[in-house]
Parts: C-alpha cells; sequence; structure tokens
C-alpha cells in the first residue's frame, strides 16, 4: 500500500536523499554530476524560472533537448518550481510541436540550444522560450542566478507534475496529466519490486527522457534509489554495448528490438557488469530472450508500460521469468483480461488488457478518455491471454489482430515465427485486405546484413513453424521498418502500403 503525505513535491522527495557527494548522471565524456552539483543547479534554475521568467505554479514549461543531465536539472526545477513538465521528443516536428503547444497551453520553454531551431520555426504564439546549453548572455545558465538554496513550492500529492504527450502509433497527440504521487507510485512499486535497485548501481539506456520509460528507468528510479545514471545522447545499439563495458552499467533500459541488433556484438564488450536488463516498449519475443540469454548469461525483464500509466505494471524478475510472457501484475496493480461489454474472459482465452493501481489515464481535454478508462479500469488496447496459473501472455494490439477466411490470427505470432529464422533481424506482420478471405498475412522483414533474398524460403519456414493458414501470402524486404519516435512499429503505414 501506497502512503503518501497530502503535500507532496516528488522533485524535492527525490533530490532530498543521498549525500552531496554521491554521484548522480555521468555523461559518455567521462563527466560526473553529483547530487550536491544537481541541487545546486536546479535551484538556480528554479530560481530563474519563479523570479525571472515569471513562472508560477500550475504553468506548463515544455522542455526539449537531447538526454543530458541538464534536461534532467530542468525537468527537477520545473517540478520543484510548482509547475508541470511536458517534455518531448527530439524528433517532434514543429508541427507536432504546435499541436502539443496548442492542447496543453504552453507558455514557456526549456530548451537545449542544439534543439532550438524546430521549436522556433514552429513559431508558436506566445511561447517564450530560454536555451540552455549555449554560451549566450541569455543563456538559461549564464543569467545571474543566485546559488542559494529554493525552497520547494508546497505542491498537493495530487498536483499534475507532468504532461506526457502520447500519439500512440498514429493519430492526434494526447497529453496525460501525472500528479506528484505518481512519480514516486513508479519507483515504488516496479522499481522497488521488479528492478530492486541498489545505491551501488549503474543505470543506462536508449529511451529518451520525452518517452515516460526513460524519464522513469533514468532518472526517477535511479534517484529514487540514490543511484547513478549514465545519459547517452546517442543511444542506439552501437553506443550501449561500449558505454556499458565503460562505464560498468548494471542495469540497462531498452527495447527488443535494440537487443536483437546488439547480438552480434555484444561477445566483443565486456558486459559483466550488468545484472539487470530492462525490455519494454513492445512485446519481447522469447526468440530475443533466449538468444540474449544464451550470449550473456542474463535473463532479460520483459514489461509491459504505457504513457497513460506512466511506466510499468506488469513484468517479473528473475526465476519468475517465464520467457514469452510478460509476467504477473506488479505489486500494486490489478490486471484481468476482458472482453469489449468489460466481462472477464476465462483464462486462456484472448481479450483485451484491463489494468488498475496506483497511476491512473487522465487525458487533457480529450474524449478519448471514456475509451480507455471503463468501469474504473484501464483498457490498454492490447490483446491478452491470462494463464491459469496468472502470468499473463500478449497475443496482439487490439486491433493488430488479422482476421482471414474466419481465422483469428495474431500478426506479432507470425512476427516472432519470422525473427526465429537465422536471417531475420526484424519483422512486421499486417493484414492486406482480400476479396475471397477478407484479410491475407502479408509480412515486412529486416534481413541481416549479407543474408540471401529468398523471400520463398522464409515463407516456407513460417509453414514449418506454424499451422498453414497464418503462413504470409508475401514476403517484403525492406530496409527499416516505419516506427514512431519511441521506437513503437507503425503498422498502420504497412498496412496501408500493403493495401496500395
Ligand atoms: O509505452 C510503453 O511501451 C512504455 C513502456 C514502459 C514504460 C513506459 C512506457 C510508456
Amino acid at each position: 500500500e501506497l502512503d503518501y503525505p497530502d503535500r507532496l513535491n516528488c522533485a524535492a522527495e527525490l533530490l532530498s536523499g543521498p549525500a552531496a557527494d554521491r554521484p548522480v548522471f555521468h555523461t559518455p565524456a567521462g563527466g560526473t554530476w553529483t547530487y550536491g552539483d544537481l541541487r545546486t543547479r536546479v535551484d538556480r534554475i528554479a530560481h530563474l524560472l519563479s523570479r525571472d521568467l515569471g513562472v508560477v505554479p500550475g504553468n506548463r514549461v515544455l522542455l526539449r533537448g537531447p538526454t543530458t543531465p541538464w534536461l534532467a536539472a530542468c525537468w527537477l526545477a520545473v517540478l520543484k518550481a510548482g509547475a508541470v513538465a511536458v517534455t518531448v521528443l527530439a524528433q517532434q516536428r514543429p508541427h507536432e510541436l504546435a499541436t502539443m503547444c496548442e492542447i496543453a497551453r504552453i507558455d514557456h520553454a526549456l530548451c537545449d540550444i542544439r534543439a532550438v531551431d524546430d521549436l522556433a520555426k514552429a513559431e508558436i504564439p506566445g511561447l517564450r522560450i530560454t536555451t540552455y546549453g549555449g554560451d549566450a548572455p541569455d543563456d538559461l545558465l549564464n543569467r545571474a542566478a543566485p546559488e542559494e538554496p529554493y525552497t520547494a513550492v508546497d505542491t498537493a500529492a495530487d498536483d499534475v507534475a507532468l504532461i506526457a504527450f502520447t500519439s500512440g502509433t498514429t493519430g492526434r497527440p494526447k497529453g496525460c496529466m501525472h500528479f506528484h504521487r505518481d512519480v514516486l507510485a513508479i519507483a515504488d512499486t516496479f522499481a522497488r519490486h521488479v528492478l530492486r535497485p541498489h545505491p551501488e548501481d549503474v543505470f543506462t539506456g536508449s529511451p529518451p527522457l520525452g518517452f515516460t520509460f526513460g524519464l522513469g528507468g533514468l532518472v526517477v528510479f535511479p534517484m529514487r534509489a540514490g543511484a547513478s545514471a549514465l545519459l547517452l545522447e546517442q543511444a542506439g545499439p552501437r553506443q550501449l554495448l561500449p558505454a556499458i563495458a565503460e562505464h560498468r552499467v548494471s542495469v540497462l533500459f531498452t527495447a527488443p528490438t535494440a537487443y536483437r541488433a546488439m547480438l552480434d556484438e555484444v561477445d566483443a564488450y565486456d558486459v559483466s557488469s550488468l545484472r539487470r536488463c530492462v525490455s519494454a516498449g513492445e512485446n519481447l519475443p522469447a526468440a530475443t530472450w533466449r538468444a540474449w540469454h544464451e550470449r550473456t548469461g542474463l535473463r532479460v525483464i520483459n514489461g509491459i508500460g504505457a504513457t497513460e500509466l506512466l511506466h510499468i505494471f506488469i513484468s517479473a524478475a528473475d526465476e519468475h521469468i517465464r520467457p514469452g510472457t510478460t509476467g504477473v501484475p506488479v505489486p500494486g496493480w490489478q490486471a484481468r483480461v476482458q472482453d469489449e461489454s468489460g466481462a472477464p474472459v476465462p483464462d486462456g482465452e484472448p481479450g483485451l488488457l484491463a489494468v488498475r493501481g496506483p497511476v491512473g489515464c487522465r487525458y487533457l481535454a480529450d474524449p478519448r478518455q471514456r475509451e480507455y478508462v471503463r468501469d474504473g479500469w484501464n483498457v490498454t488496447g492490447d490483446t491478452y491471454v491470462r494463464e491459469p496459473d496468472g502470468y499473463f501472455r500478449y497475443v496482439a494490439r487490439a486491433d493488430d489482430m488479422i482476421i482471414s477466411a474466419g481465422y483469428n490470427i495474431a500478426g506479432p505470432e507470425v512476427e516472432e515465427a519470422l525473427l526465429r529464422h537465422p536471417d531475420v533481424l526484424e519483422a512486421a506482420v499486417v493484414g492486406r485486405p482480400d476479396e475471397a478471405r477478407g484479410e491475407v498475412v502479408v509480412a515486412y522483414a529486416v534481413l541481416k546484413e549479407g543474408a540471401s533474398r529468398d523471400t520463398e524460403a522464409l515463407r516456407a519456414f513460417v509453414r514449418s513453424e506454424l499451422a498453414p493458414y497464418k503462413c504470409p501470402r508475401e514476403v517484403v524486404l525492406l530496409d527499416a521498418l516505419p516506427r514512431t519516435a519511441t521506437g513503437k512499429l507503425q503498422r498502420f503505414r504497412l498496412r496501408a502500403a500493403s493495401g496500395d
């Protein structure tokens, strides 16, 4: 049971614990910030926000920049000053930035100087942009900010602390509002019970801070444990392995695609410091889990999370991990599988995943709230099966089920079969409209370098692995799969292409 005081400022709480000389953030160049450095810098920024920029509690402040200690410090300062942080992704373009500013009524932005062009181009009426990371006199940290401590604004535990935007894999972005207590709740549920971090841990990973997967894994969880994080501006599979080896990283957050991409090179690096590998963002196929385990001896912690619910709510660690399943509800969370009317479906049968726990979905002024929250349950849009012993197994996104000649086919099952083929690096499967069968299965694959481009061999391979009705009618080879800025597969783009 989580029991927070009625008045709570989560930034002050995260900053308050560890001794001043303990490390909190490392950079690839070898720099380290201590908790003491971070407190001083957060307080300078908070003073600037309130005294110079006129930001008052409740104002929404857009944050934009690569994953650096300064971005994390800005995030903490905004919250400490009682304002609401809206961290966006580096990949988001002027039109998207303008839409988010309009929805969230944002009038202040703190932006890394290197990311300011697109924000300026968006020409957002009334938006006051302050840059950081440059040397101009008006740059955030070159302004004369006092060095004195800043007293955190006395926020309520259920004051909004952040708005995280999600566009899912398509559609107008939705702003998810989360409270100060929610920020601590993700650390006190998933991190505390599944990750079980300790102060000596060094975290790193690929998700950016504008994706709550990254915000939790690289800022909130390490700080709640008094640990530290290596913040990487470039965090692709190529950068992760040397960074883990060089900085003795112990906790890694990334997505299945990156685990697959690192497989071929992992033997060349010393990753013996790793003790926790977390995978989320999309389903982790059993084949990927096994391959990583074989190469490293490490058991990947799979998890499902959502921007709507801030972080991971189903997962498992250590001996509780069952490859090919996501796991069980994280302590503090409940989960069930239900039908469209909200009635629970029996174990072993697919249905809609519904969860409830300490964090809930609250879309900012968006009627889609009614679809997501039904009778107090958050309906995530994923099709799942609950096994009789309580493990949850991913089937597909609810809208990724293919219905072909009366058969229900889960695209991810066919993708997993393709991924078991040694030449396949990535796979995505969609339904193409078909007069005779309603839909037929079409697969898109990215092959490993040097692999033979024999699509008939791939079809034959799937036929040897799965019932024939699940075999793709066609396999199309691509250089890369279309993904959102947070790395999620955009099947709707493939569906549109396959219908052409
Ligand atoms: O959207 C997701 O997949 C996710 C996963 C883990 C934690 C947080 C999020 C938003």
